[in-house]
């Protein structure tokens, strides 16, 4: 899965790709180079981040959508359903929504009457406060039982489980060590018999494992983590960096089948 952020304060691209004709070129690039899916998103989720209006959110994307949605899947990453609806009637075949429908009451609703499937990721707390001293008993168990919880409300909304992707929402209100630990038990999310999405690209705990390297400069790390998560049965990695990345599968895929 290849990320087109069109958002002018994303933490990774700073804005470069907001303009939409600058936004389908980077995603047909991102197709060139490998990418199954293209996630589209309008609102940045990276810490403290503002909300944007839904006016705005619209505006953004649903350009970027009309014009990729042609030429390869497309997923939507919004909370908000409005924009939700509007991205899947302008092409886009999944919901990917990092609130796991706890943002919009009309979230599952739109998910259910469109036939869009839909990413339910882990977060805790809010992209504003997340990275504030997150704390878990357990951090693999509070995922889990979390995503149990989620995909149950989305199958009791009508959404049929063969639409129901599962991420365990790196960096979402974590610490390194609990970043590390949901990476090294991916094996147990994709025993919860649901295709796994794994979203490790450039994050920040990839810095804090290396000197602080800025975001510009994390492709090694996150190259190590999406081995790591597909070595273990992720179903996707969602990536800025798609052709390195994809590179990097090949090759460990072709070794493990030699
Ligand atoms: N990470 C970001 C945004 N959306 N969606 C899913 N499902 N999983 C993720 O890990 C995820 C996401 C934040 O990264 P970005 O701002 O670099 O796109």
């Amino acid at each position: 899965m290849g990320i087109v952020n069109v958002t002018p304060d994303s933490f990774s691209d700073g804005g470069e790709f907001f303009d939409h004709e600058r936004a389908i070129e980077h995603g047909l690039e991102l197709v060139r180079d490998g990418a199954d899916v293209l996630d589209i998103g309008g609102e940045s989720t990276r810490p403290g981040a503002d909300e944007v209006s839904l006016d705005e959110e619209l505006r953004r994307v649903i350009p970027v959508v009309e014009g990729l949605a042609g030429a390869t899947p497309v997923s939507i990453d919004t909370t908000k359903s409005e924009v939700a609806r509007a991205a899947v009637e302008a092409g886009a075949q999944i919901v990917n929504d990092v609130t796991a429908l706890r943002g919009d009451p009309g979230m599952a609703e739109v998910c259910a009457e469109t036939g869009a499937e839909v990413i339910l990721m882990h977060m805790l707390g809010t992209p504003r406060t997340m990275q504030e001293d997150p704390r878990y008993g357990n951090v693999v168990d509070e995922v889990e039982e979390f995503l149990a919880v989620q995909v149950g409300i989305a199958e009791a909304a009508g959404i049929s489980r063969d639409r129901i992707w599962i991420d365990p929402g790196i960096g979402f209100g974590k610490t390194v060590e609990h970043n590390l630990k949901l990476l090294r038990a991916t094996e147990y999310f994709v025993g919860m018999k649901l295709p796994v999405l794994v979203g490790a690209s450039r994050k920040a705990f990839i810095g804090k494992l290396s000197d602080g390297a800025p975001e510009s400069r994390r492709l090694g790390g996150t190259i190590a983590a999406c081995l790591s998560a597909m070595d273990s049965g992720a179903a996707m990695v969602r990536v800025h960096d798609v052709a390195p990345v994809v590179q990097a599968i090949r090759v460990a895929s072709a070794i493990r089948s030699a």
